[in-house]
């Protein structure tokens, strides 16, 4: 017993005269005195040596010593807080910081923000839908009859038959949602992807983007069409650019038409991405068939419309030049680094 007292005093005097400059040596100290296999545990633990009518007198002794010890430890910790301040003030806060790199925007990102926000300003809402439809809102309410090719098996991603749910194969099956919910006016433009079942190659993809658009109200004409449409490519192209309209066939337009623009490339003059003829064709369009009307319950008589459809990789193609439509979804950095304009 006379051993456990002498025992305790030398630890005491040893904590006493413990330095802890660093934070490593505070944590030794810790450890050593504090620690679950430390001095203080094992100190504690003699208790059970002592005999009964002692046990109260030293259990207060030993109860002083590990308070000691804690506040000897409290103490240090104190003592080595301004050397590590000192340490931190030391650090030059001018220094520039790591840089965090920035990604690029996807060229096909770039192009549909640049449509649609000149629709905007025309007025045009953005709708969005599913990319899952079903057969009313993908083909039968946009007046593709039940034998129309791009029904076949062949040519749509089915995800079920009977009843029908497929990947839309164009953005129409969003306008078609809007009408259904919406009475005119109607003034939307529908970005997103489409589906077809195709052989990938650089010219085809099972995927590709869209945006098409719609204005429904009473009085709108063809005429109205070609001014809205004139407007987008000259924005889209720039002033000098002409336009000119094809006639053509769409089932839920009519009548129906393609716009070429003049080649942005050699201006007209004739060269390979307009094959010579000094345009290029950039959509499809027409006046809202008059089926499609009454079948969202709209008195043909009373609404008119146009609606037109262009596809985003056609005019990435036009403005950069990107002739292989695999690169748009290949992920390669070499590819994707080169759109630095952030929009
Ligand atoms: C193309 C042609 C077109 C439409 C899409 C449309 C939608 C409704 C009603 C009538 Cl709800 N028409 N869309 C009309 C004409 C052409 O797309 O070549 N797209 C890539």
């Amino acid at each position: 017993m006379k051993d456990l007292l002498q025992q305790i005093e030398a630890y005491r005097q040893e904590m006493n005269s413990y330095k802890a400059p660093t934070a490593e040596a505070l944590e030794a100290f810790r450890i050593k005195y504090l620690g679950t296999k430390g001095i203080v545990k094992a100190v504690m633990g003699q208790i059970k040596n002592v005999p009964n009518d002692h046990k109260k007198e030293f259990g207060q002794i030993l109860n002083a010593f590990k308070i000691f010890a804690e506040e000897r430890y409290e103490a240090l910790k104190g003592m080595s807080a301004p050397e590590e301040q000192q340490a931190v003030s030391a650090l030059d806060w001018s220094l520039p910081g790591d840089p965090i790199p920035v990604g690029t925007r996807h060229p096909l990102s770039i192009v549909r923000n640049q449509i649609v926000s000149i629709f905007k300003r025309l007025g045009f809402a953005v709708a969005e839908g599913p990319e899952m439809e079903d057969d009313w809102h993908n083909f039968t309410a946009l007046n593709l009859p039940e034998n129309h090719p791009a029904r076949d098996m062949q040519d749509t991603f089915y995800i079920n038959k009977n009843p029908d749910y497929l990947l839309r194969t164009h953005t129409s099956s969003v306008q078609a949602r809007v009408m259904e919910k919406q009475k005119p006016p109607i003034r939307i433009v529908c970005p997103g992807r489409v589906y077809r079942n195709e052989t990938i190659s650089a010219r085809a993809h099972c995927f590709f983007h869209q945006v098409e658009g719609l204005y429904v109200d009473d009085n709108v004409s063809f005429a109205d069409l070609k001014q809205t449409l004139y407007f987008f490519v000259q924005e889209m192209f720039g002033k000098e650019v002409k336009i000119r309209f094809r006639p053509s066939y769409f089932p839920f337009t009519e009548p129906s038409a393609e716009m070429d623009i003049s080649c942005s490339v050699c201006g007209g003059k004739g060269c390979s991405l307009c094959k010579h003829t000094g345009w290029v064709e950039i959509l499809g369009c027409g006046m809202v068939h008059p089926r499609m009307l009454e079948n969202f319950h709209l008195d043909p008589n009373k609404y008119t419309g146009f609606a037109f459809g262009m596809g985003i990789e056609r005019i990435c193609q036009l403005k950069y030049r990107i002739n292989d439509l695999r690169l748009y979804s290949q992920n390669d950095i070499r590819f994707l680094r080169q759109f630095t304009e952030a929009l």
